[in-house]
């Protein structure tokens, strides 16, 4: 018997449960979207977002205003859960943090009914999703769950992870493929059915524990892919080849096909997703675990090559001083066309020559009208104010910038839009 979701409850309504709960919505669900954040819940109440997403404020608004969607500080009845909860990183090992999974469950443990599909969508290592099965198994003794009753169990218990991109999120919710783990088969069927209520891809279905890992092994082949790429700019600088061109070249074999160097990887995904399978299996996932130190040290990398061209203009004028150097930044958001700037490398090399660089640091970044308040010591310019600075530092290709001829001055190109090959 297909399942059927009269309403549908959205636990964390951040960058990938809002956009989830509006699409539900869109297809004349009932949504109740929850959150912890009182101030989000009135934002979207209003009809308003509190997140920046192309077309999702179309979406949220209409909705609410149809009445499909309303959001809740705390957890009512419904017959589908979806935990989209942060599942951040702790310590210096990097221990996932369920703890945010572990408050959704015991906030949603005291409506559920039997005949209800518990998904989790957020990001996590392997075996959170029979963490989570025993929460709520604790919380409810008087309902059965699959990890004990298999497919007769009142609750059913799926993986499925979040693949949409930033910046792409309202697309790829309904045309990208979806991975679905159920604890047992009735529970992938129940979670097929929700998903397809909306997804156009195909909802491909396998066990839980595989399911985790392959949200992890998609974002950690990225990760291994990027720090591949910017080990090679480092070999490249040393042995004086450009590196762009060399990956244009070797990208024309019809079986290699290499990412592009950057001065670091951000974001709240690439950077912490391999560190879940890590802590893990730490003996085992070197290469992994390599990745991510190769492409944490790039921003150091990036600030010895600024410091080496400080040296060098002075070594000419031996009446200057490192006080007489203008450096230019372009970019601070960590990845292009956008104006997110959390996890964002660019912005953690340009906070470093602020504190590091005695003249003046310019930032160009057309995306942002203001810097934040922590960022004083930085001059937030246009690209033609900075065009006289004496060290460009390209960090983030955004398109305003490729369509600026290099400027004068000493290049350093984290990006190849200036100085690329082919
Ligand atoms: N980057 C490079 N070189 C490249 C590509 C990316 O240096 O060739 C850098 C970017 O500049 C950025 C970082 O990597 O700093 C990550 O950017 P991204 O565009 O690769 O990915 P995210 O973090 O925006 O989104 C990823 C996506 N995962 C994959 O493409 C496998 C997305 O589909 C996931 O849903 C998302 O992570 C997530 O939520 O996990």
């Amino acid at each position: 018997m297909t399942a059927r979701f009269e309403t549908i409850s959205v636990v964390g309504l951040g960058y990938i449960g809002l956009p989830t709960a509006a699409m539900f919505a869109s297809r004349k669900t009932k949504v109740i979207g929850v959150d912890v954040n009182a101030r989000a819940v009135d934002t979207i109440n209003r009809g308003e977002i509190h997140i920046v997403e192309p077309d999702l404020d179309i979406a949220v608004h209409s909705a609410v205003t149809e009445g499909y969607l309303r959001a809740s500080t705390q957890a009512e009845v419904a017959d589908a859960f979806l935990i989209a909860v942060p599942t951040p990183f702790r310590g210096n090992d990097h221990e996932p943090d369920l703890s945010y999974i572990e408050a959704a469950a015991r906030a949603i443990a005291p409506v559920l009914s039997p005949g209800n599909l518990v998904v989790l969508e957020s990001t996590s290592p392997v075996g959170a999703t029979e963490q989570l099965a025993g929460w709520l198994a604790e919380a409810r003794p008087d309902l059965s769950f699959p990890q004990a009753a298999g497919d007769a169990s009142d609750i059913r218990i799926a993986y499925c992870p979040e693949r949409v991109l930033p910046g792409k999120v309202m697309q790829e919710l309904i045309h990208n493929d979806r991975v679905i783990g159920g604890m047992t088969p009735r529970c992938s069927d129940a979670a097929v059915a929700l998903y397809k209520l909306f997804v156009e891809g195909d909802c491909v279905v396998t066990n839980a524990r595989t399911a985790e890992m392959a949200k992890l092994t998609e974002n950690s082949f990225r990760d291994v892919n990027i720090a591949f790429a910017n080990e090679l700019s480092v070999i490249c600088d040393k042995l004086d080849i450009n590196v762009w061109e060399l990956i244009a070249l070797a990208n024309r074999h019809p079986r290699v096909n290499i990412l592009q160097p950057g001065p670091g990887v951000g974001g709240h995904c690439i950077a912490v997703d391999p560190w879940f399978i890590v802590s893990r299996t730490p003996d085992e996932a070197q290469l992994i675990r390599a990745a991510r130190e190769v492409n944490d040290a790039k921003p150091q990398w990036v600030l010895r090559k600024v410091q080496e061209a400080v040296a060098h203009l002075l070594e000419g004028n031996p009446g200057k001083s490192p006080a007489d150097v203008t450096v230019a930044c372009y970019g601070l958001s960590f990845k292009p066309d956008i104006d997110d700037l959390r996890e964002s490398p660019a912005l953690a090399i340009a906070q470093a020559l602020a504190g590091a660089h005695a003249g003046r640091v310019l930032v160009v970044e057309p995306n942002v009208v203001a810097l934040p308040a922590t960022l004083e010591r930085l001059e937030l310019v246009s690209i033609q104010d900075a065009a006289t600075a004496d060290i460009q530092l390209l960090l983030v290709d955004h398109r305003e910038f490729r369509a600026t001829t290099q400027p004068s001055g000493q290049i350093i190109d984290c990006r190849g839009i200036w100085v690329g090959g082919q």
